[in-house]
C-alpha cells in the first residue's frame, strides 16, 4: 500500500480529512521539498497545497497520485474545500503543530480539529523505508565515507578538532552532500568522554583517541556513523574499553532481525557493557531510526517494544565514557532484512591507530 493510501485508510470516513503541515512529513508524502504548504488528504483525493513560489516546480516534480493546488490564503482555501466536500473533522499533526497554531486552527477551521493519531501514523509509516529511500541513505553514507577516509590523512598530532570538523564538512559538500546531517562531532583526548562534545581548539596529541560522529544529507535523507580511532598509540585500558564497545556493538547487531524488538537490540549491547563492569558509563540508548530526520522512530532502548520489520533502518551505537579520561563509541546504520542485518557502512570497525 502506498503512503497516501495508508493515510486514507487511517481516515475513518469520507467526512474526515488530514492536513499535514510539517515540512518533513509534507516532503515524505509528496516527494516535494518546500518551505511552506500543506498536504490535504481525504478518502478519495490527495492534494499538495503550495503558494506561487513553488507551484510551477511542483507541477513538474510531483507524481500522479497527488494533485498540485495553488493557494492564496491556505486556511481560507482549505475551508472552501472543506465546505464543498462536506468535511466535518480534520486531523492535524500533534507532534508538529505549535500551541499557537493549534489555537489558530481551532478558531479558523470550519471542521472540528482532531489531534490524536496522525503524527503516530506518519511516524509508523516512515519507519519502513522503500528501496528508493534506502538507496538515498546509502548514498549519504558513501559521501560521508569518502570524506572521512580523506580527512584521516589530516589527523596528526598538532591539528585541532575544529580543523578536522571544518575539513570534513567541506569534503562532504564537495562529494555531493547537500549538507551535514547534524553538527559534526569531531573530538579528541578527554573530550571523547562527552558523548555529544563540540569540536573546539583542543589539539590532537600522540596517544589520544579521536571520535568522529558524522553524517551527510542526500536528497533529504540522512546518514549517521561513529568511529573512534587512536592517534600514534593506545594504552592497554584504551584497547580494552574499545574491545568491550566493539563486542557490545556486534552483539546488538546480531539482534537486528525482523521479529525482534528495539528493546532486544538495546539489551544485547547494554548487558555486555554491564557484565564487563562499565554499565554506569553507558548512559544513552543504543540507537534510533534514521531517514528524512536524523533521529526518528524507533528509539532503540530497553523500554521500546517496537517490533523490527524489513525495511527499517536503525543505528547501533553503544559507547563507554570514562569522565576526565576518554570515551569510545562505534556506530553503524543497519537495514532490517529478515534474519540478516545489512550493515549500511563500509568502514572497518576494528581499532585503527593512525
Ligand atoms: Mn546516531
Amino acid at each position: 500500500m502506498g503512503k497516501i493510501e495508508s493515510i486514507q485508510e487511517f481516515l475513518p470516513d469520507d467526512k474526515t480529512a488530514a492536513v499535514i503541515t510539517g515540512g518533513v512529513n509534507r516532503r515524505y508524502l509528496s516527494g516535494f521539498n518546500s518551505s511552506a504548504g500543506a498536504v490535504l488528504i481525504t478518502k478519495s483525493r490527495a492534494r499538495l497545497m503550495l503558494d506561487f513560489r513553488y507551484y510551477e516546480a511542483a507541477l513538474k516534480a510531483v507524481g500522479p497520485d497527488i494533485e498540485v493546488v495553488r493557494f492564496t490564503r491556505l486556511i481560507d482555501d482549505l475551508n472552501s474545500i472543506f465546505l464543498k466536500e462536506n468535511i466535518k473533522s480534520v486531523f492535524i499533526e500533534d507532534c508538529y503543530v505549535t500551541v499557537a497554531q493549534l489555537d489558530e486552527y481551532k478558531k479558523a477551521f470550519i471542521p472540528a480539529v482532531l489531534t490524536e493519531g496522525l503524527s503516530d501514523k506518519l511516524a509508523e509509516l516512515r519507519m519502513i523505508k522503500t528501496p528508493f529511500e534506502v538507496e538515498k541513505i546509502v548514498t549519504a553514507q558513501r559521501i560521508t565515507e569518502k570524506a572521512y577516509t580523506e580527512v584521516l590523512n589530516y589527523l596528526k598530532p598538532g591539528v585541532t578538532e575544529r580543523h578536522i570538523a571544518v575539513e570534513l564538512e567541506h569534503l562532504i559538500k564537495v562529494y555531493g552532500g547537500e549538507r551535514v546531517a547534524f553538527d559534526l562531532i569531531c573530538i579528541t583526548g578527554q573530550n571523547t568522554s562527552l558523548p555529544h562534545g563540540v569540536p573546539g581548539d583542543r589539539v590532537v596529541k600522540d596517544g589520544d583517541f579521536f571520535t568522529f560522529d558524522i553524517g551527510s544529507v542526500y536528497d533529504g535523507y540522512h546518514s549517521d556513523m561513529t568511529r573512534t580511532v587512536a592517534v600514534g598509540s593506545v594504552s592497554d585500558k584504551m584497547r580494552m574499553i574499545y574491545d568491550v564497545v566493539l563486542q557490545a556493538h556486534l552483539k546488538a547487531q546480531k539482534r537486528i532481525t525482523a521479529g525482534n524488538t528495539s528493546a532486544d537490540v538495546d539489551i544485547a549491547a547494554r548487558d555486555h557493557i554491564t557484565e564487563s563492569g562499565f554499565g554506569e558509563y553507558f548512559g544513552h540508548s543504543t540507537g534510533h531510526g534514521v531517514g528524512l530526520d536524523i533521529h526518528e522512530a524507533p528509539t532503540v532502548y530497553k523500554t521500546d517494544k517496537t517490533v523490527l520489520k524489513d525495511g527499517m533502518v536503525i543505528t547501533d551505537e553503544p559507547g563507554i565514557y570514562l569522565p576526565n579520561e576518554f570515551g569510545v563509541r562505534i556506530e553503524d546504520m543497519y537495514l532490517v532484512k529478515g534474519e540478516t542485518p545489512v550493515d549500511l557502512a563500509d568502514i572497518t570497525k576494528e581499532l585503527i591507530i593512525i
